[in-house]
């Protein structure tokens, strides 16, 4: 099979009319579309559907674009003839945070492959990408404050605390919230998911 599936079940929390959001990434270029999503609630997810390409969605820091610090998609290469579409998924906890990530795929990030959840007037999704393409290239990839490695895990150093399971193969997540994913599998999902839990960082 094309690509591994991982459900997590993060937390024992129920959320009710809960808002959908759809980004497509990688979809005609180096983008996430829409590139920024505002307005969005505590229990909302955001789908990141992966079109074409190896591309990743990747947790950082307003003040570090291009440099993983929390949860991680992991590399999802589609081939150009796939006829399945992966697809990992956000769930928001804090409204009040603003989220902030990236693609790792290498150089992608400094030339604006970045994406935001609810960015403010002083922090703003204009300036995280001016920030992502100003960066020099050593800060690019999967350096970080974080111990979680380079396949797809992540803790937050000292936010608020995020949580996110993001790698097929060695799926293990753990945060603050103390819930253990529960991993599920499915082949015959037209859209394969993995899900993420994230908080926002106080950076
Ligand atoms: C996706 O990109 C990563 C990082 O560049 C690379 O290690 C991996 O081999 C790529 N996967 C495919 C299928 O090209
Ligand atoms: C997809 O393309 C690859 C390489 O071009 C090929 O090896 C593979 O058989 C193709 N798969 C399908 C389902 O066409
Ligand atoms: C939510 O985020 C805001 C802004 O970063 C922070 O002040 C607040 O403490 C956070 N709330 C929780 C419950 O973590
Ligand atoms: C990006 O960072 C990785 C390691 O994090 C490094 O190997 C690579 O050379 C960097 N890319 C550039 C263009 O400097
Ligand atoms: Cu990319």
């Amino acid at each position: 099979m094309k690509f591994s599936t991982v459900l997590a079940t993060l937390a024992p929390v129920a959320f009710v009319a809960a808002t959908d959001y759809t980004v497509s990434v990688g979809d005609g270029g180096l983008t996430f579309n829409p590139n920024q999503i505002t307005g969005a609630a505590q229990g909302d997810t955001i789908n990141f559907q992966f079109k074409a390409k190896n591309h990743t969605v990747t947790q950082s820091t307003f003040a570090s674009p291009c440099t993983q610090n929390g949860i991680d998609s992991g590399f999802m290469p589609v081939a150009a003839n796939a006829t399945q579409i992966p697809q990992f998924s956000v769930t928001v906890q804090n409204a009040s945070a603003p989220l902030w990530f990236f693609c790792k795929q290498t150089s992608h990030c400094q030339q604006g492959m970045v994406f935001a959840v609810n960015p403010t007037p002083a922090k703003t999704f204009a300036m995280f990408q001016a920030m992502a393409m100003g960066q020099t290239a050593a800060a690019n990839g999967t350096t970080g404050g974080t111990s979680a490695g380079s396949s797809g895990t992540g803790t937050a150093a000292g936010g608020a605390g995020a949580t996110g399971s993001g790698s097929s193969a060695a799926p293990s997540a753990t945060g603050k919230s103390g819930a253990l994913p529960k991993l599920s599998f499915s082949s015959s999902a037209a859209l394969l998911t993995v899900a993420g839990l994230v908080a926002g960082l106080s950076l």
